[in-house]
């Protein structure tokens, strides 16, 4: 039925000429058809809102047109029965039994964005990708964000491997690079997928636990599957728990070809490389993130974009030669493995920036439909195992959702090209063919529509120089068979209070495994990446400590792998909390001044009281250590941290019966544990000595008054992010 309001969008709006819904040839005055320097911003607003159904001063109508005129139902006098006759009612209410299609299989929460791709340069050289034919050629582009096992309404924070997938509306088509916030995978073979999923999402009897991976089966298969580790020891590490969407790389996982015009094809792994910097959530302060605020991850990013606070990637390759695929020691078609940058760095392509909110979740964010297999002359694809299966799923998955073939005529999916084929019919045909002989070869239409190959010379996708032998077999690629050293490697590259986070996510994870049988096995398959790691976690699970098992145990590192220990790029976007008193109006009226000092680096300051009030943005009741990047207790507020206040013997319990007891000393104590940035201004500092944190410590700062020192070192504190000397390492 939407397809009915669709239409309606369409016709209600002037611009009867579109060529999208005529095929006609494009008009290179029309900004979605310039070769180069579109602008490409313009062009998504033009091409989208041909599809806006504005109900502003107009009369309510039923899906065909006629006159609605009250909101009561038809019944058989005034006490009396509705009439099947309603057909208004039963409109409005069928209508709304068919509000949803089903959820994604996987990646069911997300939150997307609209942007614009930028090509820093002509790469031709390298791909005859037309997006990436000259110096400033403009591409609109769709991005969707995700967590991967949780369901539609499942918490943002949950610990997970994210979803990072990017559609450029390109001159020659749509490509998408659908992607993860993560390099690798935990299978090689796509017939494994659905075990994998089975085994991470809930049990099958009481659908317990959602979104998480702390339970038998998901642990079960991860040890019996070791292919799974390396992708465990990313989301384990912080990558599974990213502060934001905005904070996160993103990765094509697998190896694909570039292909030039003439026909020669490079090796080529996509990478996403955040223009903001990397940040991440320690478990605690995600856990309390998920009860306090579900959508704090696609809130972040929304309130980013309405603010003019654009997030930026830059979009590299790793490329290699095609006689390159066994050459480091593993096989680049086994989605495992990472090419370590050393060996191969990365060249920026271009900068990709998200700047507009999608205008309806469902139409835009609900219904895009992103494929491997969408890719565009001069992307092919590779033999990795994983990727062929993921070209049949996709789009099997598309079908379903949408009950059809037609979902690529959805406005979000419609490439920004005119379709000319022999495509027919199907549910909700959008476009009206006036091809009466939908056949090739054809003599009616003189060949029409003529394939392109026959025409530009420019038709191919598939790599001309790609060749294919072998027995049938079903098997593994021997190539593929070491799992182990490449997340040793990723052990070895961490710092170690990353290796900590890994430690204690992994006890938290197996502390929820029941099994001892699978607790055992997961210990093995740790052992064989470090003995230091197996030790550690079994001594927490009752396992006993393991002695050495060596045989891929190496000591070579790599770099920028982890998620923490690198300063933040932009500052844009954090949020400082401001611990007030309405009590003492000064202590409110620093709010306004270290937001003056804080607005060019783009960080907001929210200033907390007792109660609403003139310059208080947020209350006590409804703050907590997670709303905040960084804490500062102001001068005046200190009277709502004495100890005292935490007592039960104060009948109030606290300073005020406003908020839960002790909240003010919890915000500032949860931050610092949480290894966050914080201070405090002139007698505020007494809530640091309540608190016991020693302002001799990094990232906790204190000034007699606001000023620039203090402001400096603020935003470098918030340039670290995370103080990660507040976390406590095994010795
Ligand atoms: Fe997906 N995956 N996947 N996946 N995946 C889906 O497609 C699948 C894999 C990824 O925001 C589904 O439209 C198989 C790797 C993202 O709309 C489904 C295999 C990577 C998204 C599907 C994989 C991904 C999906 C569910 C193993 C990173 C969300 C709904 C062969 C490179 C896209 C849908 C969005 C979604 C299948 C493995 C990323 C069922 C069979 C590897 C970002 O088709």
């Amino acid at each position: 039925m939407h397809y009915a309001v669709l239409l309606a969008g369409i016709i209600g709006t002037a611009n009867a000429a579109c060529p999208y819904m005529t095929g006609d040839i494009p008009d290179s005055s029309n900004p979605l058809h310039r070769r180069d320097n579109a602008d490409a911003s313009a062009a998504t607003e033009d091409f989208l809102s041909q599809f806006y159904l504005n109900d502003k001063d107009a009369f309510m109508t039923s899906d065909v047109g006629g006159p609605i005129e009250d909101q009561n139902s038809l019944s058989a006098g005034e006490r009396g029965p509705t009439l099947l006759e309603d057909f208004i009612f039963r409109q409005k209410i069928q209508r709304f039994d068919h509000e949803r299609v089903p959820e994604r299989a996987v990646h069911a929460r997300g939150v997307g964005a609209h942007g614009v791709f930028t090509s820093y340069g002509d790469w031709s050289n390298i791909t005859a990708a037309s997006f990436l034919s000259a110096k400033d050629k403009e591409t609109p582009m769709f991005v969707r964000f995700s967590t991967v096992a949780g369901s539609r309404g499942s918490a943002d924070t949950a610990r997970d491997v994210h979803g990072f997938a990017t559609r450029f509306y390109t001159d020659e088509g749509n490509f998408d690079i659908v992607g993860n916030n993560i390099p690798v995978f935990f299978i090689q073979d796509a017939i494994l997928f659905p075990d994998l999923i089975h085994a991470v999402k809930p049990r099958g009897d009481n659908e317990i636990p959602q979104a998480a991976t702390a339970h038998d089966s998901a642990w079960d298969f991860f040890s019996q599957q070791p292919s799974a580790l390396h992708t465990l020891m990313w989301a384990m590490a912080g990558h599974g728990i990213p502060r934001s969407f905005r904070h996160v790389d993103g990765f094509g996982v697998h190896t694909y070809r570039f292909v030039t015009d003439n026909g020669t094809s490079k090796l080529v792994k996509f990478h996403w490389k955040t223009l903001q910097g990397k940040a991440s959530f320690v478990w605690e302060e995600a856990q309390q993130t998920a009860g306090k605020n579900a959508d704090f991850i696609r809130q972040d990013l929304w309130d980013a974009i309405e603010a003019g606070r654009y997030p930026e990637w830059e979009l590299g390759v790793q490329i290699m030669d095609e006689d390159d695929q066994l050459r480091f020691g593993f096989d680049l078609l086994d989605p495992t493995k990472i090419v370590p940058e050393e060996y191969v760095p990365i060249t920026p392509l271009g900068k990709m920036q998200l700047n507009r909110n999608p205008r309806n979740y469902f139409a835009e964010t609900e219904q895009v439909m992103f494929q491997p297999g969408h890719i565009v002359r001069g992307v092919d694809f590779t033999e990795d195992p994983l990727l062929q299966g993921r070209i049949f799923s996709y789009l099997d998955t598309q079908l379903n959702r949408h009950s059809g073939p037609n979902f690529e005529q959805l406005p979000i999916n419609r490439p920004r090209v005119p379709i000319h084929n022999n495509n027919r019919d199907g549910a909700g045909q959008m476009y009206i063919p006036l091809n009466k002989d939908a056949y090739t070869p054809n003599t009616p239409n003189n060949g029409s529509p003529k394939q392109a190959n026959q025409t530009v010379g420019n038709g191919f996708f598939t790599a001309p120089g790609r060749t294919t032998s072998g027995k049938l077999v079903r098997s593994v690629s021997s190539s593929f068979s070491d799992v182990w050293s490449q997340p040793r490697l990723f052990w070895n590259s961490l710092i170690d209070a990353e290796k900590q986070f890994v430690v204690d996510a992994m006890r938290f994870e197996n502390s929820n495994v029941v099994s001892q049988v699978v607790r055992d096995n997961v210990i093995l398959q740790l052992n064989r990446i470090s003995n230091d790691l197996a030790k550690r976690v079994a001594e927490a699970i009752g396992v006993d400590a393991p002695n050495p098992d060596p045989t891929y145990y190496h000591h070579n590192t790599t770099a920028r792998i982890g998620a923490f220990g690198q300063k933040l790029l932009k500052l844009e976007g954090l949020k400082v909390g401001l611990l007030a008193s309405v009590d003492n109006t000064s202590s409110i009226a620093q709010g306004a001044s270290l937001q003056s000092q804080l607005t060019s680096v783009g960080v907001d300051v929210v200033v907390v009281a007792e109660r609403m009030a003139d310059g208080v943005n947020q209350t006590y009741s409804a703050s907590d250590a997670t709303n905040f990047d960084a804490v500062i207790v102001a001068d005046g507020a200190q009277g709502l941290f004495s100890s005292k206040s935490m007592t039960s013997e104060n009948k109030t319990y606290g300073a005020s019966s406003l908020y839960p007891a002790g909240r003010p000393l919890d915000i500032l104590l949860d931050a610092f544990r949480f290894g966050k940035t914080v201070g405090a201004l002139g007698k505020g500092s007494a809530a640091l000595k309540t608190a016991q944190i020693s302002t001799d410590r990094d990232g906790v700062y204190a000034a007699k008054t606001l000023g620039d020192a203090f402001t400096d070192e603020l935003k470098d504190g918030l340039r670290t992010f995370k103080f990660l000397d507040r976390f406590t390492l095994d010795s």
